[in-house]
């Protein structure tokens, strides 16, 4: 009688244990291999965050004696965001301040990354004109956050340059680096004994080639050709200065960490068995993510490929030098092992498709590089149209950077998540759906990869001024009614998903759930008893 019910027993457990593969976007990602769901937890201290920016929520962009930055003078201009949208007041966060600090607390979070406004603190961009009331809001907000069990991650620049140093050649002037670090030695000084996480820059790329190439964001530049080179060399210069000043008088009293956010999409060649693709995919993330980290992580200096092709581009184009800047041997050493973390902002997958090399003019950022980034209409959408959900890329891109610029480096994902296209939508599927798939992706480059990643966080805290896009497009956890003058914040259905995530710090296994199972596990318990007195007899 024993063994065939041992192996009834065996059978039954089989049928509990084993569950089909669970997939979060069956139709699309369903290889089982690389899109089947991972039950599993991060290490215990893991850092669970969310985000915002201060000229995406704060508002009172004129109150008391606040300088203006150059997104109040890019929006007031009236025709480079939609609908004419400026931030104003966006979500009124500088009234509001203590209710975001309970929509995070009630979220579980114990981290929350948020930017200052460097005119806020200082009208004029200098120290001699310290404002008392940016001060006070800054420790404020600092204060309430730590008072409900929340630690500050500040991003000293997170786009709002003020205006009165853009007059002065904002990130083109030679004097960029010690502005910055004047403002950033403020920071230290003031909130640092409170504040434990810095980010000098978020996303240089957007500010070199958005802001200063393409003029789509402020200042609303066009040097796509030259200036974007400038304005990294003159911001790379002052990140490693504002490093170094945290590292020579800070560090040691204040104990925290300091590095830099970068964005990337995950890159991949669009055929991996054409040379030109996978050489144009390793182009590409030389020229978005190693124009940054390559001298920050690896040897004070730009990537190789950038240097040649941007130096023989050049000639071609009639230039009597490179259009990109060098570094002294001096500035290398100073720039070189200047982060204590990469922070990596990204949202989307890119299938890249390598062309050949030429040198039209005008000269070009994008081709100088000179591939087509593609995006797989079978890809689902979002509310916005260069967002197209890709679980898997996460981890790749994970994985690159890891190998790229060391396993030790710590990173932490600075930001992640997805406009919904139905904006009203309290209840966003596609959003809960994005944030499982994308941090079950993050688990398994942590568990089975090894990749040491520190932390998430997710973008964003509620709906905001999202740029160029204005109010048109809403990544929020919390829905905000930007009708209302109170600017009521409502949780979305996808808090619930965050905060089940972050209890349990991971995903636990599903419980077995069909009709069938309930039975089977009474069976077993049935079976189990049977064998046990069976045995014992
Ligand atoms: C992040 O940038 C920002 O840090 C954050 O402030 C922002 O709210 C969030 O993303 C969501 O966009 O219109 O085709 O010219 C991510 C980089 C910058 C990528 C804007 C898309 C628009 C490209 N994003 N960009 S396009």
């Amino acid at each position: 009688m024993k063994s065939p019910l041992v192996f009834v027993i065996a059978a039954m457990v089989t049928c509990i244990v084993a569950q089909d593969p669970y997939y979060v976007w069956p139709d699309v990602f369903n290889d089982e291999e690389r899109d089947a769901f991972y039950y599993g937890q991060f290490p215990d201290d893991f850092k669970w965050s969310t985000a915002t920016s201060s000229y995406q929520i704060e508002g009172a962009w004129d109150v008391e004696d606040k300088g203006e930055s150059v997104w109040d003078t890019f929006a007031h201009e009236g025709t480079h965001v939609a609908n004419g949208d400026t931030g104003d007041v966006a979500c009124d966060s500088y009234n509001l301040y203590a209710t975001d600090v309970q929509l995070i607390k009630n979220m579980g979070l114990s981290y929350y990354r948020f930017s200052l406004s460097w005119p806020r603190i200082l009208p004029n961009g200098r120290p001699d004109s310290a404002s008392a009331d940016g001060l006070r809001y800054y420790n404020a907000l600092i204060n309430e956050l730590l008072d409900n069990d929340i630690n500050p991650q500040v991003t000293l620049y997170h786009w709002d340059l003020p205006q009165a140093l853009e007059d002065e050649g904002g990130f083109l002037s030679d004097d960029f680096p010690q502005w910055f670090n004047d403002y950033a030695t403020y920071c230290f000084e003031q909130f640092g004994d409170r504040v434990k996480f810095w980010i000098t820059f978020n996303e240089p790329w957007i500010i070199a080639v958005l802001g200063y190439g393409d003029g789509v964001f402020a200042p609303g530049l066009n040097g796509i050709g030259d200036k974007v080179y400038n304005v990294s060399h003159n911001l790379i210069l002052g990140h490693a200065m504002a490093y170094r000043t945290y590292d020579s008088t800070y560090r040691a009293s204040q104990e925290g960490l300091i590095g830099i956010t970068l964005n990337s999409d995950n890159f991949y060649p669009f055929n991996p068995k054409v040379q030109l693709d996978v050489e144009g995919t390793e182009r590409i993330r030389q020229f978005q993510v190693g124009w940054f980290a390559h001298a920050i992580f690896k040897n004070g200096d730009y990537p190789e490929v950038m240097k040649t092709r941007v130096a023989e581009k050049s000639e071609q184009q009639g230039y009597f030098k490179s259009r990109l800047p060098e570094f002294t041997e001096e500035e290398k050493l100073f720039i070189v092992g200047t982060s204590d973390f990469f922070g990596l902002n990204t949202y989307t997958s890119s299938a890249i498709i390598g062309t050949r090399i030429e040198a039209p003019r005008p000269a070009s950022w994008e081709t100088d590089l000179n591939v087509i980034p593609y995006k797989d209409r079978t890809w689902p959408t979002s509310g916005s149209s260069w967002l197209r959900p890709v679980p898997w890329g996460i981890r790749n891109l994970l994985n690159w950077v890891s190998e790229e610029y060391g396993s030790d480096t710590a990173i932490y994902i600075t930001e992640n998540g997805v406009s919904t296209e139905d904006v009203n939508d309290l209840n966003d599927e596609s959003r809960t759906k994005y944030y499982m798939a994308y941090i079950n992706e993050v688990l398994k480059a942590y568990k089975i990869d090894a990749v040491n990643v520190k932390g998430y966080v997710a973008w964003t805290l509620m709906d905001n001024f999202e740029w160029s896009d204005g109010f048109s497009e809403r990544f929020g956890l919390h829905y905000v009614d930007f009708t209302d003058p109170d600017r009521p914040r409502t949780p979305k259905e996808s808090t619930k998903t965050y905060s089940t995530i972050i209890q349990e710090n991971g995903f636990f296994p599903p419980e077995p759930s069909s009709g069938n199972s309930g039975i089977a596990n009474t069976m077993l318990v049935v079976i189990s008893l049977m064998f046990a007195v069976n045995f014992a007899n």
